[in-house]
Order: structure tokens, then sequence, then C-alpha cells
């Protein structure tokens, strides 16, 4: 009797003092790296995970807690972030989007062994403590070229991207460009660089310089500077191709089309998955046409009204060929 008086206070201690987690509920933090205004790809990832955390509460007896942290546009703090965030050892597992953050969580498991991780537009194999998957921006930045050196009339296209990485680099510029000269073999892309991930009046100042040198369709990607791009997009009269979300309404006529990677559903599916026990965890996928995790938005009205017909079912084709194999991309 005495033994159970004393467990029994030393659970209540140890829970007011916030050292033990109660065991049948789960916690989960969402990482935002960068915040949620003008990018898309963290508001549906928000948007999703809550989603599948709600969807799970009002199904089940135990509670899952959910925390949400904007880390902000200054990459060099990431790290510390995400370090105190994981030193917290409150979060079952910390759900993320990017592609640097595999490689800042690694050195942290060395410390904090029983973390787990699971990052969308990433790729790490082997890691028990993660699971990633990533999108075919292979395909999305192809279709977005293809549909815009289709649509240019000076040949002379632009990509405007708030900083160089990997993906960028190795994928989304290269294979922007293929598809523009699949479209038309002479078509160039100028690629510019903002710098960051928010400043609009930079994104307008380099989308005028391109105006100003020929350049009629661009692709942006850079978070809330794309805005400033569709403001100098609007007011001298050229196309965009647009990133990550539909996003016709924001422009309609100026924005031609939208390749998007559907964000809200994968963060609801691993969320949902995760709470299912059934994460592949080690393992890193990748999710294209195929799947139906990228996709070229074809049945938005702004979007028939702004594209010729011949040039929307040259599209429609494409699409179907990349996902048959008929048209191999590499
Ligand atoms: N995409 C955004 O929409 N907003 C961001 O703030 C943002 N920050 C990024 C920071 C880094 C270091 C890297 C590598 C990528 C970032 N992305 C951001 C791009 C995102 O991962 C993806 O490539 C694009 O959204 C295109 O799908």
């Amino acid at each position: 009797m005495k033994t159970l008086k004393l467990l029994a206070i030393t659970a209540a201690a140890l829970l007011s003092f916030g050292c033990a987690k109660k065991s049948d509920s789960k916690s989960i933090a969402v990482f935002v790296p960068g915040i949620c205004d003008d990018s898309p790809t963290y508001a549906l990832l928000v948007k999703g995970v809550t989603k599948a955390v709600d969807d799970y509460n009002t199904k089940s007896a135990d509670k899952v807690e959910l925390f949400v942290m904007e880390a902000g546009t200054n990459q060099a703090e990431w790290s510390s972030k995400l370090t105190a965030l994981t030193a917290e050892q409150k979060y079952d597992v910390i759900i993320s989007s990017n592609p640097s953050l595999p490689d800042l969580a690694e050195p942290i498991l060395t410390q904090f062994t029983n973390q787990k991780y699971i990052f969308m537009d990433a790729t790490k194999a082997g890691n028990e403590n993660m699971y990633t998957v990533s999108y075919n921006q292979k395909e999305a930045s192809w279709l977005s070229g293809y549909i815009g050196g289709l649509m240019s009339k000076s040949h002379k296209l632009g990509l405007v991207a708030a900083q160089e990485y990997p993906v960028m680099n190795n994928i989304i510029y290269p294979y922007y460009e293929k598809g523009a000269k699949y479209a038309v073999s002479g078509s160039s892309v100028d690629f510019r660089i903002v710098g960051n991930w928010y400043d609009a009046t930079k994104g307008a100042e380099i989308t005028d310089a391109l105006i100003s040198k020929g350049v009629d369709v661009i692709l942006p990607i850079c978070g809330g500077a794309s805005q400033g791009v569709i403001n100098s997009a609007v007011n001298g009269g050229i196309y965009i191709t647009w990133f990550d979300s539909d996003n016709f309404a924001a422009a309609p006529g100026t924005i031609i089309s939208c390749s998007i990677a559907d964000q809200e559903k994968m963060s609801e599916k691993v969320t949902a998955e995760y709470l299912a026990g059934s994460t592949k965890w080690g393992q890193a996928d990748q999710v294209g046409l195929k799947e139906g995790f990228v996709r070229f938005i074809e049945d938005n009205p702004n979007y028939i009204k702004s594209v010729p017909e011949e040039i929307r079912s040259k599209l429609s084709k494409a699409i179907e060929d990349i996902k048959s194999g008929a048209l191999n991309l590499n």
C-alpha cells in the first residue's frame, strides 16, 4: 500500500514538472523552415498535418497535440531552432518540408537518438529516424517550361529564383529549359536570383529588367518575392508559369499555368501514416504525376480562357505520355 502511494506521488510529481510524457498520447511538431505567408508549400504543410491530427482526434479517445514552429527566413538560425525543438524531447515526431533538412537533422540525432523526423520535399535514405518523400520536380518544371515555350512569342523565358540550391540548379532550372526547348528549339531561359524568399520589390525589379530584354514568360520560385514578379508581369503584359499551388486567381490572364506539388494531401498522408504506425522509416520515396502528387491544373476556367485549345491539347498529350512512359524526360 505504502509503495503504491509512493509510486503515485512520484508519477504525479514527474508529470507536474514536465519530466514524463503521458505514454498514451502523442505529440507532433511542425517545423516551418521559413514563414507560411506567401509560401504555399509551407501553408499547405501546416494545413495537411492539422487536418490529419483533427481527423485522428475526432475518432480516437487519446488526443494528439500539435505544435507549429515558424523558424523564419534567416536560414542561419534553422539548425539551432531545430535543435532546440528536438531538445525539448516532447514531440514524438517533427514534420517539415525542405531539401536542406536531412543534413540539418543528422548531427542533432547523434545527441537525441530517439527523435523521429518526417521530411517532405527532401531525400535521405538509410536513416532509421527519418522518412523522406520528394516530389518529381523534373515533371513539374518540364511541363511549366513546355507551356511557357509554346506561349512565348519572343522565345525568351525567365526563371526568377530566391536562391541557388541543388534541386533548383540541377532539376528545376534545367528541366524548365528542356521543356521550353521541346516546345520551340531556339528558346532560352534567363536565370536570375533575388537573394532571399521575401523581397517583393527586388522580385519586381528583376522582372522589369527581364521584360526590357524581351522576356515574355517567367517562372517565379521565390516565396513572398513572387508577389513582385506577378505585379511587374501584370503591368508589363507578360505571362507567368506558376509553381507549387493553384494560383490562377491571383492574376487571371497573366498566370497561364500552375504546376502543383500536392503538399496538403502529402502532409495529411504522412501524418495519418505516422499516427497509424505505418511510417516507412529509413526510406526515401518520390512521387510524381503517376501517383497524383504532381499535377498540372487543366480544369481551371482561367487556364481554359488564357491558353488556346491547340496548346492545351499539346499539354494534355504530354501529361499522358509522361504518365505512360511514352515521353521520357531524362
Ligand atoms: N519555397 C518557398 O515557397 N518558400 C520558402 O521560403 C522557401 N525556402 C527555401 C529555403 C531553402 C534553403 C531551400 C533549399 C528551398 C526553399 N524553398 C522555399 C523551395 C522549396 O523547397 C521548393 O523547391 C519550391 O517551393 C519549389 O517546389
